[in-house]
C-alpha cells in the first residue's frame, strides 16, 4: 500500500529534483498510513529556473498558430479521457473526496480542454468601420508572456485546467505551483503535456509551500499575470505583490453561499439540493452551501428532514463506492472546521454532528461529522465566515424580500440559489442577488465550464474563469488601424 515513490518538478520538459535537496511526504487524509508519494520541497532557485524556461519558450509558443495550439490542447483533453480513472483514483487518495466526485473533477478538466481547443480556431476579435476613408480597423488578442498559477487542493485538476488551457490557447507559457496537499493530480497533468509533445518550457510545475514557492513566483517581474485560487487573505497578498509593477492578477477566493427555500418550493428537491450543496466534497468547495435560508412557514419541517438525512451520510474512504463523504483534506483543515463547530455551539443550536468522527478506521483519517446548526442569525460568525468543511446553518426568513437580503448580507458573492415554484420570485431573485453565480431550483454547487465562474465583493477582483470570459484574463487587446489612403488622416480633425 505504501510505496514511497519520489516525484520531481517539471521544468523545461525535464523531470528534475529541487535544488533544495529536500522533499516532503503526501499522505492520504482518509488513512494516513497510506503514503501517496514524496514530492519536491522547492525553493526560489527552482522557481527562477521554471520562469526562465517559460520565458525562453514564450516566443516559439506565441508564434505557433493558435489553431495548432488548440490541436495540442485537444490531444491533451483526449489523454485526460484515457487516463480519467487512474487520475481520479489517485486524486481521491491524495485529496479525500469520493471517487464519483474525483471523476467529476477530471471530467471538468476534459470539458475545459475540448472547449479551449476550439478557441484556437475562434479567439474572435472585431472589425469596425473607420471614421476616415480608406482606413481599416480591427481588434486582436495578444498573449502576455509567462503566467503563474497558484492552485487549491479542493479541485486538484479541474481548477489547474481552468487556468492552464486558456492561458496556453492564448499563446502564453505557464509555471504552476499546485497545492501542497494535491501535487500528484497536477503532476499527472504535466505527464500528459509531455506525452502530447508540448514544447519544453511551455508548461512547468514547481511543488512546495506557499512561502517558498508561491511567494517568489508571484513577486517575479518576469511573470506577467498571476492566477490565484484560495483564501481572500492570500489573494490580497497576491494583489499587493502585483500592484507595484501593475502586473495582472486574477483572484478567485472565498464564498459564503446561501440557498433560499421559499414556502412554495418543492421541498424534496430543496432538501436534496441542500444536502448535496452542503456536504458534497465534505463542504470543501468555494461554492458550498454553508447557509440555508428557510421561509418561516417551512423552516421546521425542512430542518427536521435535513437533519434526518444528514445523519444518514456515510463517511469513509472515498475509494469505497458506497461512501458518501470523505475526510477533511488535512489535519489543519480538520482543526479549523472543529474550531468552527465549537464557535457554532456557543452561538447557535447544534442540531446534528459537531465532532470529529472517531473510532476504528476513522482514527487514521481527518473525518468531521456532517454538522447542522439551527436558529442561526446574521450577526453570528458561522453565518458570516467561510468554514470550508462539513458544516451548514439554517436561518429563518419572514418573507421573500427578507430572504434576498439575508442571502446578500455577507462579504462574499460567489454563488447563491433559490427554490421556488413562482416564476416571478425566481426572476426577481436572479436579478437582486449580487453574486457571480446563481441557481434556480438547484444547489449552489455545480457550475459548468462554458459559463463564467467567479464572484462579486470579497470573492474576486472582477475577473472570471472558464467560458469565453477566461480569454479576457489570459490575453490583452490590441487595436490595429491600417490607413491605406496614402495620406496623413488626422482622427477627429480631418473628417470634421
Ligand atoms: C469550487 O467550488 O472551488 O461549481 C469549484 C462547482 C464546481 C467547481 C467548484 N464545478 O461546484
Amino acid at each position: 500500500m505504501s510505496e514511497s515513490k519520489v516525484y520531481k518538478n517539471y521544468i523545461n520538459g525535464e523531470w528534475v529534483e529541487s535544488s533544495s535537496g529536500q522533499t516532503y511526504e503526501n499522505r492520504n487524509p482518509a488513512n494516513t498510513d497510506d503514503l501517496i508519494g514524496v514530492f519536491q520541497k522547492s525553493n526560489e532557485k527552482d522557481v527562477d529556473a521554471a520562469i526562465s524556461a517559460a520565458e525562453n519558450a514564450y516566443d516559439g509558443w506565441r508564434l505557433t498558430p493558435a489553431p495548432k495550439r488548440g490541436e495540442l490542447i485537444f490531444k491533451a483533453a483526449q489523454k485526460l479521457v484515457e487516463k480519467k480513472e487512474m487520475i481520479s483514483r489517485d486524486m481521491t487518495r491524495e485529496m479525500g473526496k469520493v471517487i464519483k466526485e474525483t471523476r467529476g473533477d477530471t471530467q471538468e478538466a476534459i470539458d475545459m480542454g475540448f472547449y479551449m481547443a476550439g478557441e484556437g480556431r475562434r479567439m474572435f476579435g472585431e472589425t469596425t468601420p473607420s471614421e476616415m476613408p480608406n482606413k481599416f480597423q480591427m481588434s486582436v488578442r495578444q498573449p502576455m508572456g509567462v503566467c503563474a498559477m497558484i492552485t487549491p487542493w479542493n479541485f486538484p485538476i479541474a481548477i489547474p485546467s481552468w487556468k492552464i488551457f486558456p492561458a496556453l490557447v492564448c499563446g502564453n507559457t505557464v509555471v504552476i505551483k499546485p497545492a501542497t496537499y494535491t501535487p500528484l493530480s497536477v503532476l499527472h497533468f504535466m505527464e500528459i503535456f509531455e506525452e502530447c509533445g508540448f514544447p519544453p518550457g511551455v508548461v512547468n510545475m514547481v511543488t512546495g509551500s506557499g512561502g517558498a514557492v508561491g511567494e517568489p513566483l508571484m513577486r517575479d517581474p518576469r511573470v506577467k499575470l498571476v492566477s490565484f485560487t484560495g483564501s481572500s487573505e492570500v489573494g490580497s497578498l497576491v494583489s499587493q505583490a502585483c500592484a507595484p509593477e501593475f502586473r495582472h492578477c486574477m483572484l478567485e477566493m472565498g464564498g459564503k453561499n446561501g440557498q433560499l427555500v421559499m414556502d412554495d418550493a418543492d421541498l424534496d428537491l430543496a432538501l436534496e439540493g441542500a444536502l448535496w450543496g452542503a456536504f458534497g466534497t465534505t463542504g470543501q468547495r468555494c461554492t458550498a452551501t454553508s447557509r440555508v435560508i428557510c421561509h418561516k412557514d417551512i423552516v421546521k419541517e425542512f430542518t427536521e428532514r435535513l437533519v434526518e438525512q444528514a445523519k444518514k451520510i456515510k463517511m469513509g474512504d472515498g475509494l469505497d463506492e458506497s461512501v458518501d463523504m470523505g475526510p477533511a483534506v488535512s489535519e489543519s483543515q480538520m482543526n479549523t472546521v472543529l474550531e468552527y463547530m465549537e464557535i457554532g455551539k456557543k452561538e447557535a443550536k447544534l442540531l446534528c454532528g459537531g465532532e470529529r468522527q472517531t473510532g476504528g478506521n476513522y482514527d487514521k483519517g481527518y473525518f468531521t461529522q456532517p454538522t447542522i446548526f439551527g436558529d442561526v442569525t446574521e450577526d453570528m460568525r458561522i453565518f458570516q465566515e467561510e468554514i470550508f468543511g462539513s458544516v451548514t446553518s439554517i436561518t429563518t426568513c419572514d418573507s421573500f424580500e427578507d430572504g434576498i437580503n439575508k442571502l446578500n448580507n455577507v462579504v462574499y458573492g460567489l454563488s447563491a440559489s433559490v427554490y421556488t415554484r413562482d416564476v416571478n420570485k425566481a426572476f426577481t431573485a436572479m436579478r437582486d442577488v449580487y453574486t457571480g453565480i446563481f441557481y434556480v431550483n438547484a444547489p449552489t454547487i455545480g457550475a459548468e465550464i462554458s459559463l463564467p465562474f467567479g464572484g462579486t465583493k470579497a470573492t474576486g477582483n472582477g475577473h472570471r474563469e472558464a467560458g469565453k470570459q477566461a480569454l479576457e484574463v489570459f490575453s490583452e487587446w490590441k487595436a490595429v488601424y491600417v490607413d491605406f489612403s496614402g495620406a496623413l488622416q488626422r482622427a477627429q480633425i480631418d473628417n470634421n
